[in-house]
């Protein structure tokens, strides 16, 4: 299969994904020997996040076939924090990316990650994993819903995309959600409502209000109708110049970040585990307040003493 995949098999993805997906114990293996065949990777991994129905499938859905003009291969992961199987919102994203499904050039795939770390299931990174040594130029991430997971989008993802409207209260919400200190290209899709000038200024407003200095990356501010393929040559083009701007020191940073994103992620996976499975006599003296559960939590996470 290793072998299937090199050549650029994408059966053997699909497999090696499945592999991933159900937990195998052979799929940490095939990760390793991938990484070591593949050492660096060249993929934008790009993170599209913004309120439901902003238009994020629309946008990748656009951005697809912007790489696509220019030869190069796709892969956009679906995560669905909201469901424990794919399917239902999703559903409409795979329909709506329907007409890619016949180009070799181009994977889509769902994953369901409910009762995941902040909703980003953790086979999320090990798939981007497979997908980064398959050799996919452009790999994009996509949410369904709010919350935490497009926080954890960010710290996955290379280059973030944080999609508002001008539908009122957009900017509001992001500053909330803290959006703003996530996004690495803003763009006020729906432009051909009425509003997108002002949010513009509101935005920027805000990012001149944060600490900066000469090195400090202000998140360019585009506009675009995604429904009708508007701007979607510059919003790619603004992916691509904060790529140019991390250059491979700040590159190294982020993959840094989606380290300590996975490693918390399985740290949390271990503990609630033991957290599962400790004995009820133990529960009982937490219970009767003979030792504390953070006492306990210490026990059987195997630590000494509070260090
Ligand atoms: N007027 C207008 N409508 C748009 C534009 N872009 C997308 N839409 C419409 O907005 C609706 C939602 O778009 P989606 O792309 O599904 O939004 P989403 O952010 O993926 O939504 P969720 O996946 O549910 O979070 C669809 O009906 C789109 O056709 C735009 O630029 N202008
Ligand atoms: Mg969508």
């Amino acid at each position: 299969m290793l072998q299937q995949f090199l050549e650029g098999d994408l059966r053997a993805l699909a497999r090696a994904i499945t592999l991933i997906e159900s937990a195998d114990p052979r799929a940490d293996e095939l990760l390793i020997s991938l990484r070591q065949q593949r050492q660096t990777s060249s993929s934008l991994v790009i993170g599209m996040t913004g309120a439901p129905g902003a238009g994020k499938s629309t946008l990748t859905d656009a951005l697809i076939s912007q790489c696509r003009s220019k030869g190069a291969r796709v892969a956009v992961l679906c995560i669905d924090p909201s469901s424990p199987f794919s399917g239902g919102a999703i559903l409409g994203d795979r329909i709506r990316m329907g007409r890619h499904y016949q180009d070799q050039g181009v994977f889509v795939r769902s994953m369901a990650s409910r009762g995941a770390l902040g909703g980003l299931a953790k086979t999320t990174v090990g798939v981007l994993g497979l997908l980064e040594a398959f050799g996919f130029e452009f790999i994009f991430l996509e949410t369904v819903g709010v919350g935490q997971s497009e926080v954890d989008i960010a710290s996955v993802a290379d280059h973030t995309v944080v999609v508002l409207t001008p539908a009122g209260g957009d900017a509001v919400q992001a500053f909330k959600a803290g959006i703003m200190e996530i996004a690495d290209v803003f763009t006020i899709n729906k432009a051909d409502l009425p509003g997108a000038d002002r949010l513009m200024r509101e935005i920027r407003a805000a990012q001149e209000l944060g600490a900066h200095d000469e090195n400090t990356w202000f998140a360019p501010i585009l506009q675009t109708i995604g429904s009708e393929k508007e701007g979607i040559a510059e919003l790619l083009e603004a992916i691509q110049n904060h790529r140019n701007h991390l250059g491979s020191e700040g590159l190294r940073l982020r993959r840094l970040e989606r380290a300590r994103f996975e490693l918390n992620a399985a740290i949390q996976e271990l503990a609630r585990t033991r957290a599962k499975n400790t004995e009820s006599s133990l529960l009982e003296q937490i219970s009767l307040g003979v030792v504390t559960a953070r006492e306990v939590a210490l026990q059987v996470l195997g630590f000494q003493n509070l260090d």
